[in-house]
């Protein structure tokens, strides 16, 4: 019996939790709501830049975030702590039965990112994209930052949005997979959608995502669950076009 309630314990336990990543949302941003949906609490470290250059030498791949669990060796790869994090707590983030529906989703949403790298990165690192460094801030840069990002809104984020919103519409309207709790496919889809109505990268104006009142419905009703209230303060519900000039 002794035996029993130990392991019963055990099992219910909660592993001890350090993410670490810089002080942004960025691709940790994710993996922390499945912490807070999972009710585990976690150390949420968030590096300085100029602490990280002796951190990074440590890291298994010279980047964050990077995950300690139990206090065991760092781990690596955004996707794989969301998935872990995913098993958590009542395991309603990622259970197997729904497990082609959360990937699909979590599929969908690289894809939305995927498609926004070049009109980020040519403002970020114009390298990547066989311009000089330094190139964002030339005239012709920034005409060229400006030209990529609105073209962006205009042509490829209406495609992205119709997919999210036909997948809420399957899934009977509340979160992308069918089922009365969110899963992690939410945590990754919020941060990542949300940042087109934060109004904080230049030429994606807080207004961006106005004409989906149905993706605009969505970020509010993930961002009003209890465990999630009050963590934003920009890009849920929809902008005033005067905010964002
Ligand atoms: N595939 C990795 C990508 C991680 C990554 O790109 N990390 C960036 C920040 S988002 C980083 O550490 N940059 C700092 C550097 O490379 O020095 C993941 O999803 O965890």
């Amino acid at each position: 019996l002794a035996f029993h309630q130990n392991t019963r314990i055990i099992e219910t336990m909660a592993p001890s939790i350090k993410l670490t990543y810089f002080d942004i949302e960025g691709v940790a941003e994710p993996i922390r709501l499945a912490l807070l949906l999972a009710g585990v609490e976690f150390d949420d470290v968030r590096v300085k830049f100029p602490e990280w250059p002796a951190l990074k030498a440590k890291t298994p791949y010279q980047q964050l975030p990077v995950i300690e669990i139990d206090g065991g060796e760092m781990k690596a790869q955004s996707g794989a702590m969301l998935r872990y994090c995913g098993t958590l707590g009542d395991k309603s983030l990622y259970p197997s039965e729904k497990l082609y529906e959360i990937e699909e989703a979590l599929g969908l949403i690289t894809d939305l990112n995927n498609a926004f790298v070049p009109a980020l990165s040519i403002g970020m690192r114009p390298a990547t994209l066989g311009h000089p460094d330094g190139f964002q801030n030339t005239d012709e840069g920034k005409k060229l930052v400006e030209t990529m990002r609105t073209s962006f809104i205009e042509n490829l984020l209406p495609k992205f949005m119709g997919y999210i919103e036909a997948m809420l519409e399957k899934s009977g309207g509340d979160w992308l997979v069918a089922g009365e709790k969110p899963t992690i496919a939410d945590c990754f889809a919020v941060p990542n959608i949300r940042r087109f109505s934060r109004g904080y990268i230049d030429y994606i104006p807080a207004t961006s995502l106005n004409d989906y009142p149905k993706v605009v419905a969505y970020l509010e009703k993930f961002c009003s669950l209890p465990e999630i209230q009050g963590r934003y303060t920009d890009g849920i519900g929809a902008a005033a076009a005067a905010e964002n000039n």
